[in-house]
């Protein structure tokens, strides 16, 4: 009973002494806010600052903003608006984001769909909005180009185990889903829902490459930023 009570003591201290040291530092950690800063320069327009969580009402109001969820550490690529859908082009679910298969970059030009080719790529609006919504629509694989999704099967709806997911991030896709806009050659898809979708064309050869990086261009100007 007393080796318990001594056990129980020396733990109660512990536990009081990893309190005492961590909670202050967690608490300055969160205060520190990640933000990107609009600087007003032309060569260096803007800059990855980190800020306290006091001041940070006053960096939103003159224009700075949170950096995206792009998944890449580089500056340039955190602080752009645009986001990238998917950059690696194989059926994976999540939006295969490394250094490798990154190769869009700050001020590079995109280019619109349809793109006259035959990737196969459907999209799924999820939410029936119209527009690309991050971690809630999905996109598709439905053919078979350089051997990408032998099991696909193009009839325009989704057949689960067959037909490949690009990127499905919050899982939303059913069999038997009927797909809401064709991708490559524009099919069931307004002139509207297209204008967001662009792809990083790092071949130039005028048509998007299964691995070329899908974008949403925020701001619709071709360019990343
Ligand atoms: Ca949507
Ligand atoms: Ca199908
Ligand atoms: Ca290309
Ligand atoms: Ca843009």
């Amino acid at each position: 009973m007393k080796k318990l009570t001594t056990l129980a003591a020396i733990t109660l201290v512990a536990a009081v002494i990893g309190m005492g040291l961590t909670g202050p530092a967690m608490a300055a950690q969160q205060d520190k806010v990640e933000l990107c800063h609009v600087t007003g320069s032309q060569t260096n327009p803007i800059v990855l600052i980190e800020v306290s969580g006091n001041s940070l009402d006053a960096h939103l109001a003159h224009g700075d903003f949170s950096p995206t969820n792009n998944g890449i550490d580089d500056e340039s690529i955190q602080c752009a608006q645009d986001f990238i859908i998917d950059a690696d082009g194989i059926a994976t679910p999540l939006r295969g984001i490394s250094p490798a298969t990154v190769t869009v970059f700050a001020g590079a030009n995109l280019t619109s769909f349809p793109s006259a080719s035959s990737e196969g790529l459907d999209w799924f609006d999820n939410d029936a909005d119209g527009a690309w919504t991050i971690g809630v629509d999905a996109i598709h694989i439905e053919r078979n180009p350089n051997g990408a999704c032998p099991t696909a099967i193009p009839n325009a709806s989704h057949e689960v185990g067959f037909d490949c997911v690009l990127v499905d991030v919050g899982n939303n896709l059913v069999n038997g889903q009927p797909v809401d806009c064709d991708l490559e050659n524009g099919f069931a898809c307004s002139a509207a829902e297209l204008a967001a979708f662009k792809y990083h064309d790092a071949n130039g050869n005028g048509h998007y490459d299964l691995g070329e990086d899908l974008v949403l261009d925020t701001n619709n100007d071709g360019i990343f930023n």
